[in-house]
């Protein structure tokens, strides 16, 4: 089935000097906020801000480095009036993040990471990521062993689901997200997005986070730039919009907006504008 609902656009905040394609350009507090604001301006309907890099093979940072980046961007950007939601692993992070106004936590470990997380979740109202993820970065790959991916992705979220409802919270608050790149080959990854509408299926809403990964790149020409993934990105969002997605995270504002637009008036037969 093809599906004609325009997803919401998830600008990524990296401010860490180090993650894969971003890394150490935002660290910089007024770099970071102007940053936002063109992700803003340019039509995210999120602006999603780690503090943690999760690329692969990355150690972890401590919990009150972590929340020094965050936090002061969470207030700044929440006093703006942007929706706000914080990537991170920590409950102590998470819940200082609502406390300074932040909408949703983006927890890339589905819950797992941090045993306190669930319980904080179910203390607040805001909308909660689950991510399918399986270990930390620095053993990741190692994690990368499936028979049959899309079936145990999927039984895996399943129970991340029945745990985060367990815990008291509701399911309409909750955003599901197969979490590309983690603990997947590149193989692993387009497999997943190929059968993406079923885990769409039990009608819990799909965050999907391609932009600018591995798996996108293992399409492109060998040596290219990194921004260079970032229009091919966009095709994929699209796609995936198609498909019944309900949220890209991507790097590119501007690109998945105007790729979005250009798909919206090709559904209304060429009256865009
Ligand atoms: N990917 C990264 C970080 N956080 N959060 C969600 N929900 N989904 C993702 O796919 C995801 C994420 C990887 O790092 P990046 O910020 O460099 O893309």
């Amino acid at each position: 089935m093809s599906h004609t609902q325009r997803p919401q656009v998830w600008g990524v905040l990296n401010v860490t000097p180090d993650s894969f394609s971003d890394g150490g350009s935002y660290v910089d507090y007024q770099a970071a906020i102007a940053h936002a604001e063109d992700m803003l301006a340019a039509g995210a309907d999120v602006i999603d801000i780690g503090g943690e890099s999760t690329r692969p093979g990355a150690g972890r940072v401590e919990a009150e480095v972590e929340q020094e980046r965050v936090l002061p961007l969470v207030e700044a950007l929440v006093a703006r009036g942007a929706t706000v939601s914080v990537d991170t692993m920590r409950a102590d992070t998470a819940l200082r993040a609502l406390e300074a106004g932040a909408h949703i936590i983006n927890d890339v470990s589905g819950g797992l990471a941090d045993e306190e997380m669930f319980g904080v979740m179910a203390q607040a109202s805001c909308e909660v990521v689950l991510m399918h993820w399986r270990g930390h970065s620095a053993a990741m790959d190692d994690l990368a062993v499936y028979t049959d991916v899309v079936r145990e992705v999927s039984n895996e979220l399943d129970a991340r689901v029945d745990a985060a409802r367990a815990a008291g919270i509701s399911g309409d608050r909750l955003i599901l997200d197969p979490g590309l790149g983690f603990a997947k080959n590149s193989s692993h990854s387009w497999e997943l997005l190929a059968h993406i509408d079923e885990l769409g299926e039990r009608g819990v809403r799909v965050l999907v986070g391609a932009s600018r990964k591995r798996f996108v790149g293992a399409v492109l020409p060998e040596g290219h730039d990194v921004f260079e993934r970032d229009a091919p990105s966009a095709v994929l969002g699209v796609l995936l919009a198609e498909k019944g997605v309900w949220a890209l995270r991507v790097h590119h504002v501007a690109a998945q907006v105007r790729a979005l637009d250009i798909w919206q008036a090709l559904q209304r037969g060429g009256t865009h504008g």
